[in-house]
């Protein structure tokens, strides 16, 4: 079995779930009791791929970095980004304006990292209508970017597809291997 390790960034508006995201995926569990990250913090996570023959030989060691507050304080986002092969760019689906703010996100993780792959997660799903969900899915449709690969409708509070972003980001760091 080869190790790889990468880099991944979660990346988004303050409170939109990035955290929680983390949390999910590492610990299996969701705190309802909101600690406030200080400065950075970096989880690990060993993710095998079972189901995909090209990768049976090949598991990833996801360093997960999170930060307090938005990246969009130019002055961290650098030091944050730089060396990260993967980002999870994060909005809550309860506030519209978190959505509107998703391509700024992505704009400034490939100022850093131009190779990088994006995954999309529009988190919260637990606290709106199926059909809005819909409709936010649609509006943060990415896919003319090359490195876009795809949004998901997540909740770390149920569960729902968080392990799916961690997931597909993954596979495809390591099938499109850079
Ligand atoms: P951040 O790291 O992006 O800043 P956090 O966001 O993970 O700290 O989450 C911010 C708030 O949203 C927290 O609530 C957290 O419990 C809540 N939250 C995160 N994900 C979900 C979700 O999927 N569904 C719901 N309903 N809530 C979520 P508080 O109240 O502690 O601020
Ligand atoms: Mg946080």
């Amino acid at each position: 079995m080869t190790v790889i390790a990468k880099k991944i960034c979660l990346v988004g508006d303050f409170g939109v779930g990035k955290t929680s995201l983390i949390r999910r995926f590492v610990d299996q569990q969701f705190s309802d009791q909101y600690l406030s990250t200080v400065g950075v913090k970096i989880s690990r996570k060993l993710v095998e791929f079972p189901e995909q023959p090209e990768l049976q030989s090949k598991s990833a060691q996801l360093l997960i970095w999170d930060i307090e507050g938005s990246t969009k304080f130019k002055g961290i986002a650098p030091n944050y980004l730089q060396g990260a092969k993967g980002a999870i760019v994060v909005a809550d689906l309860s506030r519209r304006e978190t959505i509107e703010h998703l391509e700024e996100h992505f704009q400034l993780f490939l100022t850093v990292n131009p190779q990088g792959l994006v995954i999309m997660a529009l988190n919260k799903s637990d606290l709106v209508p199926p059909s809005q969900a819909e409709e936010f899915l649609k509006s943060a449709n990415f896919a003319t970017h090359p490195q876009f690969l795809g949004v998901y409708a997540t909740s770390a509070k149920m569960g729902d597809r968080v392990d799916d972003i961690f997931q597909t980001l993954a596979s495809q760091m390591l099938i499109q291997g850079s």
